[in-house]
């Protein structure tokens, strides 16, 4: 009788690096753990450069890290003549070599790679098993089961869930305060004079994954500084980043996290979205960290600061997984204004007039990085006023941002931002004309355009979009309670003035390249 020993392959993927899951808690001589650099992963995008760098640097790292473990670790390189470029060819060729008896994976967190693993598991002649990632705080279908036969999915009340049944700045059944949602205390412009924060950032030396990226051609944006990457990508320095931003961010969170103005790229936000996609720190680590530190400063950090940053994560992080998994794959394929026009070249090189947007553009082409109300009120804003369909607008985010998951871009992208959606994410189109951008920042003030002005010359192109906007998709929109009043002041609007202002919008439509 010939008894087989059981040789065990798990397969890591590049945002499931997260030391403290179990697989990882003691050794054993018979598993062997896979972590791979593939050419499927760096181009089913065109990824900012500092994307792929960190997360190659990450995985290498984390590989580093579990081998000083004596953990067994296959580490396949881009450049890797056996690297037959795509997670189950890998996987395949492993288990045929070194006669793997089991495969065992994570849950993905993106469709594309959950379909492909839950294939590939099902065409295997040894046995498989897949796991939790143990690093989310809620289920990928919780979110489905909680609005079960409503219509509609409200964050909120998906977040007063997650409060209750995580226990977090709670006072038995009530809130602690008693009141859930600090949100209205939490927009305020910075003053002309104030002088934020400078961020911490790191000085990764990634010379030798930089080589390899442009030895192999893979296709990239933006730019990087080689000897001094920024953004981290080991535990150590995604737990300093926290630290950093409990002590120095925190106590003005939520009073700037709608500021913007130039030249200051992340203000008083955490940076802490790539730390955490890739599951180097957690989010219930995360929120701990920062309530600890409220307790620590009462008088330093004021409460609307700490529920505003906690409603982030275990609110819309967690909210917008559930709902990725519970609209994916149909959810890639809606365009509720039936949009088709493309994105505007200038996307790709910030060369624009328009001051909000070159900023925020050319600072996502230096750090891959935009803060929330960048990416909402001025770049997705200014896409969906100007009509872009829904895949070019995914793309653009999918790619350039250091954080971008499909899981947490597309629900971001195509449905808080571009209401592609037609109203599962968001109850309304995040829209505006000028008034909202000089509102909450200072780049109106040395703008090329004059915000002021609707119709000729340099009249800020946002004021005629806004309007043509609403013109356009009145059959959709009218009937919206939260958007009626808008069309009574349009309908109240003198002929003349309506169409100039559509006159204006269909000439920077025609020209939106020149911009
Ligand atoms: P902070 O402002 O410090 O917030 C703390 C944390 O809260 C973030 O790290 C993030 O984990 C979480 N968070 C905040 N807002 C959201 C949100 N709307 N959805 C989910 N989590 C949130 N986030 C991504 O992680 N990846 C993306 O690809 C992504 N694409 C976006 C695209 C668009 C069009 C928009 C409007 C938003 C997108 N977001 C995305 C959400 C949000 O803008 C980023 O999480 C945030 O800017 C990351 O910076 P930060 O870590 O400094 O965030
Ligand atoms: C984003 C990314 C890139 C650029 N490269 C890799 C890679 O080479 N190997 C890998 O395991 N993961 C990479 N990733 C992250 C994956 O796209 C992500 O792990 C899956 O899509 C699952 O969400
Ligand atoms: Fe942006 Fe218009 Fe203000 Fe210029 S004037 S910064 S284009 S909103």
């Amino acid at each position: 009788m010939s008894t087989t020993t059981k040789k065990t392959l798990r397969l890591i993927l590049g945002d499931q690096l997260n030391i403290n899951h179990s697989w990882f808690q003691s050794t054993d001589n018979s598993v062997t753990y896979a972590i791979m650099e593939v050419r499927t992963e760096t181009d089913y995008a065109q990824h900012h450069i500092q994307k792929v760098v960190g997360f190659f640097a990450a995985m290498r790292a984390f590989a580093k890290e579990l081998k000083a473990l004596n953990h067994n670790v296959v580490y396949i390189n881009l450049t890797d003549k056996n690297n037959l470029q795509a997670f189950d060819k890998n996987c395949e060729a492993l288990i045929q070599q070194h006669t793997f008896t089991h495969f065992e994976y994570q849950l993905p967190d993106e469709y594309r790679v959950d379909q492909l693993l839950k294939s590939f598991a099902n065409t295997l002649a040894i046995t498989h098993a897949v796991c939790d990632t143990e690093h989310f705080m809620s289920t990928r279908t919780e979110l489905g089961d909680m609005f079960a036969g409503k219509k509609m999915y409200l964050m909120e009340t998906f977040y007063r869930n997650m409060r209750r049944k995580h226990n977090v700045l709670m006072d038995g059944k009530d809130p602690l305060t008693g009141q859930w949602n600090y949100d209205s205390e939490n927009r305020k412009k910075l003053p002309p004079k104030h002088v934020p924060t400078k961020p911490l950032i790191f000085s990764n030396d990634v010379t030798d994954i930089v080589t390899t990226i442009h030895a192999t051609n893979v296709k990239t944006i933006g730019t990087i500084d080689v000897a001094n990457y920024i953004w981290p990508v080991t535990r150590a320095q995604s737990i300093e980043l926290l630290q950093f931003f409990v002590r120095e961010c925190l106590p003005l969170f939520g009073t700037f996290q709608d500021a913007m103005a130039p030249n200051q790229w992340s203000l008083y936000h955490s940076r802490l979205s790539f730390s955490m996609n890739v599951k180097l720190i957690s989010p219930q680590e995360v929120i701990t960290k920062a309530i600890q530190e409220w307790q620590l400063r009462p008088n330093e950090i004021e409460y609307n600061q700490l529920e505003g940053f906690v409603r982030q994560i275990i609110g819309w992080r967690e909210y917008m997984r559930g709902i990725y998994w519970l609209k994916m794959p149909e959810y890639a394929t809606l365009n509720y204004f039936e949009h088709t026009d493309k994105l505007p070249d200038w996307y790709w090189t910030g060369n624009t007039k328009m001051n909000c947007l070159k900023d925020a553009i050319n600072q996502s082409l230096k750090y891959s990085y935009a803060h929330h109300i960048q990416r909402l009120m001025i770049t997705g804003n200014f896409a969906l006023l100007a009509g872009v369909h829904p895949d070019e607008v995914d793309a653009w985010y999918l790619g350039i941002y250091i954080d971008a998951l499909q899981w947490v871009e597309i629900t971001n992208t195509r449905g808080m931002s571009q209401f592609a959606d037609g109203g599962i994410v968001g109850t309304k189109p995040y829209v505006s004309s000028a008034t909202y951008i000089d509102k909450m920042s200072h780049y109106c003030g040395t703008c090329y355009y004059n915000k002021a002005v609707k119709t000729g010359d340099k009249a800020c192109p946002f004021n005629s979009l806004y309007w043509n906007f609403y013109d356009r998709h009145e059959t959709k929109l009218a009937k919206n309670p939260r958007i009626g009043m808008m069309y009574n002041v349009w309908r109240k609007m003198q002929p003349e003035a309506k169409t100039a202002l559509l006159q204006q919008a269909e000439y920077y439509l025609k020209h939106i390249d020149e911009l």
